[in-house]
């Protein structure tokens, strides 16, 4: 297993869980998912998103993956991030500077996210941090060419898995769900976080204060 990955199994307990649900739907209800296209081809992902915080990762075939401060369907700036959801950042994420960006990932049954790289922030230094809610997921992680050996390991609901160090930029992915395997959403499937610092934050002025 790479250097710099942690897997905090059922970090949330149940109520914890109910909660962060409950933030999480309250700003879907104000930024809705909405299935991102592949660049170029265009192709849909099998994943729906959204956002919170400052900025938001999103993807089409004319522009590519990116951070944008609003949603591209309803144009509206993306609802804040959930306090409890910067909390867990500055409890484990051990860095000196606030997330920028929550993706909200939801997987339907069937749904799966390919093998990649978070490589579109300017700030490697900053570890990812996800959270999952929901079903089961099969998620694997290798190293830093997509050949080298993956492992494979079920993150669950209220799990957590950072990637830090030169897990920063280590290929993951989902391979599956399970479906059927927590009722803690009421229409089944898995919603995965991830917290990202997307821009380097600007260094401490000596002068300033
Ligand atoms: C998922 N997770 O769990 C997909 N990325 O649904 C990720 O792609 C991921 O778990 C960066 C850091 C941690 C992750
Ligand atoms: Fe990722």
């Amino acid at each position: 297993m790479i250097e710099g990955f942690r897997h905090l199994p059922g970090h949330l307990d149940r109520p914890a869980q109910e909660a962060l649900l409950a933030a999480i739907r309250a700003v879907l209800a104000e930024a809705p998912l909405f299935v991102p296209t592949m660049p170029r081809s265009g192709r849909p992902f099998s994943v729906q998103m959204s956002n919170c915080g400052p900025l938001g990762w999103v993807s089409d075939k004319a522009r590519g993956y990116r951070y944008e401060a609003c949603h591209p369907v309803t144009g509206q700036p993306w609802p804040a991030m959930p306090e409890m959801v910067t909390a867990l950042w500055w409890a484990l994420a051990g860095y000196g500077a606030p997330p920028e960006a929550c993706l909200i990932n939801y997987y339907a049954p069937g749904a799966r996210l390919g093998s990649h790289r978070d490589e579109d922030e300017a700030d490697m230094a900053a570890p990812l941090l996800s959270i999952s809610l929901g079903d089961e997921a099969v998620f694997h992680i290798g190293g830093r060419k997509r050949s080298d050996a993956k492992t494979r390991l079920t993150l669950a609901s209220g799990d957590i898995a950072i990637l830090a160090g030169p897990a920063r930029l280590a290929y993951h992915g989902i391979d599956r769900i399970r479906p059927g395997t927590s009722d803690l959403i009421a229409e089944g499937g898995r919603f995965n976080l991830t917290l990202r610092r997307v821009t380097q934050p600007a260094p401490c002025d000596p002068q300033a204060g």
